[in-house]
């Protein structure tokens, strides 16, 4: 519940911040007292893109992992040493950003520069999620102890995937914030290699969308099978997409540098291959998904060809928002393979566009997927029960937010193909006409962002009903059970080691020459050979 706590309270502040974006973006509204554009738009960006999902991820994963494996007393201690170091990294680079002393956004590219709080914090963010990872794979290595010749639970098995593939990406933006940038923006450096920043932030930035993409799958794949009173497709299936993300989320970080001088194009192009092969997990979850409605569908004896559709329980909020995700995940998924394709990228890289992508993708597949949780996860931790009444009302919220998203999200699509870029407050450029075309989806952008917020004021509203307001009770905790014919899951799923090896040859192939040739090529007095000493 601790780190429910702050994923809300993360929800209130990044929205806030989101309503003033879009206000300010339309051009009918100026942000008060002088503040700076570009604060906002860091607040709105780290609190919710780094803070909220974290904070909402470790705690879900920690409640899978407590039920299915349980946690030991010293465990749990260890957990709380994660948490608290957390939160003090929280607080630290709020703090510096809130006081305008970091308005670097959430991606914080050299040569901008913070102040060394802002990078500190969010490298004691990232320390607290290894210990937290540290208590994870211990809770998993004891399990497999005492319990040899047993398949994992599947959540579990999901959990220590999410978080291997977190703990080999974080070393890409710990290494760059421990050579290059903590360094620099103490002093001790003049300049900075600014590419090998970059590239260590990809490296580490790409998976990062499936650290926030994977807990909504295992919602999808272990808990709405129960929620809509079928069983798991195929529990393989699920573990080997798991184990795919794991091999081609991190090997893929180029594809946001593709317009980057400096970075040789072949290593581009090999890294866009692999991201087309990181979409395949994400189709066999689309089948399993269809699969799953389907089957639970027809054994309740609906017959057609989608008369399966009838009997998923649309006036049930636990399945009714995440179902919205998966809807958004549609387009979302398929503007993720326009933004992968080496060429098109030209034509979206730095343009609205690429926001109008990840709202649909992180902030409505995976926050709407987070919700869904919400309402049953929080009753089941505060002992209470999820009524009729925050059911109807999460209902009236997804819908709130499925037609908030939806605006907001095709103007901003819209106006990156006029050329509108992403990351900039209004401006008229001068009168141009390009300029002139983006009006009206700047103004859509503004209403759609309006609902959202007020989306987001009911969603604390029902957090706070759900926590203090609803009768005391036992909500359960939905874990599906595997469909009775299917095979059994092999043992090879499970060949960690085999796992971790082909993950990391797939790193050093895709980054080795890419890493050597940023630090080769790059300018005098560069980090990190000259590094303390300064240039
Ligand atoms: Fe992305 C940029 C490529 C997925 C998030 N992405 C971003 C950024 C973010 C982000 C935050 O290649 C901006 C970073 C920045 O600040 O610069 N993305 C992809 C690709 C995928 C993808 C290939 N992205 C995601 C996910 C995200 C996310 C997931 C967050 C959670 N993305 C890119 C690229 C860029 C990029 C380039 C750089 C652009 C640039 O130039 O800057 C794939 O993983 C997508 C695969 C997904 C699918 C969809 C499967 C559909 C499913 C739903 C089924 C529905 C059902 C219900 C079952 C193929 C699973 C239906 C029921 C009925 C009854 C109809």
């Amino acid at each position: 519940m601790s780190y429910m706590y702050v994923a809300m309270i993360s929800l209130l502040v990044g929205g806030l911040m989101g309503l003033l974006q879009v206000l300010a973006r339309s051009g009918e509204f100026e942000l008060p007292w002088g503040i700076n554009y570009y604060t906002i738009l860091t607040v709105h960006g780290v609190i919710l893109a780094l803070v909220m999902t974290s904070f909402f991820i470790i705690g879900f994963q920690n409640a899978l992992m407590g039920k299915t494996i349980g946690f030991s007393k010293k465990q749990l201690n260890w957990a709380w040493v994660g948490f608290w170091i957390m939160l003090i990294g929280t607080v630290i680079a709020a703090v510096t950003i809130l006081i305008g002393k970091a308005n670097v956004l959430y991606t914080f590219y050299a040569p901008l520069k913070a102040h060394p709080l802002f990078y500190i914090g969010i490298t004691l963010v990232v320390v607290g999620s290894w210990v937290t990872a540290a208590v994870n794979f211990r809770q998993f290595y004891l399990w497999k102890k005492a319990h040899p010749n047993e398949k994992s639970p599947l959540l579990a098995f999901m959990v220590i995937i999410n978080m291997l593939m977190w703990c080999i990406a974080t070393i890409g933006v710990a290494t760059s914030m421990l050579i290059e940038i903590i360094p620099w923006s103490l002093g001790y450096k003049n300049t900075i290699n600014v590419l090998l920043s970059r590239t260590l932030f990809w490296y580490f930035g790409h998976p990062l969308v499936y650290f926030w993409l994977l807990p909504a799958y295992m919602a999808w794949y272990a808990i709405i099978p129960k929620v809509i009173g079928g069983k798991i497709f195929s529990d393989s299936l699920a573990r080997f997409s798991f184990i795919l993300f794991l091999f081609f989320s991190i090997p893929v970080g180029l594809h946001h540098q593709l317009t980057e001088p400096g970075l040789d194009s072949t290593w581009k192009f090999i890294q866009v291959i692999l991201t087309f092969m990181v979409v395949i997990p994400s189709l066999m979850t689309a089948f399993s998904m269809f699969a799953t409605f389907e089957i639970t569908g027809r054994k309740k004896g609906y017959g057609g060809l989608f008369g399966w559709l009838k009997h998923l329980p649309w006036k049930d909020v636990r399945f009714l928002a995440p179902f919205v995700g998966m809807l958004a995940f549609i387009p979302g998924g398929a503007g993720g393979i326009i933004n992968a394709s080496y060429q098109i990228n030209t034509m979206v890289h730095n343009t609205i566009w690429v926001p109008g992508h990840f709202h649909l993708t992180a902030a409505t597949t995976v926050v709407l997927t987070f919700f869904g949780i919400a309402y049953w996860l929080i009753p089941h931790l505060t002992g209470r029960k999820l009524t009729d009444a925050v059911n109807r009302l999460g209902i009236y919220q997804t819908i709130l937010w499925g037609v908030g998203m939806t605006i907001m999200s095709t103007a901003m699509h819209i106006q990156g193909l006029a050329g509108a870029p992403r990351r900039s407050n209004f401006s008229d450029y001068g009168g141009t006409e390009q300029a002139a075309e983006w009006g009206a989806y700047q103004m859509a952008q503004a209403v759609g962002g309006t609902i959202l917020f007020f989306a987001i004021l009911l969603m604390i509203f029902i957090f706070i009903k759900m926590i203090f307001f609803s009768p005391k009770g036992e909500q359960e905790f939905p874990i599906a059970q595997e469909e009775d014919h299917a095979e059994p899951t092999p043992k090879w799923t499970e060949n960690w080691k085999l796992w971790i090896a082909i993950t990391l040859v797939l790193i050093l192939f895709a980054y080795t020459v890419p890493i050597m040739d940023v630090i080769q090529n790059a300018p005098p007095g560069s980090a990190p050979f000259d590094w303390p000493i300064g240039s």
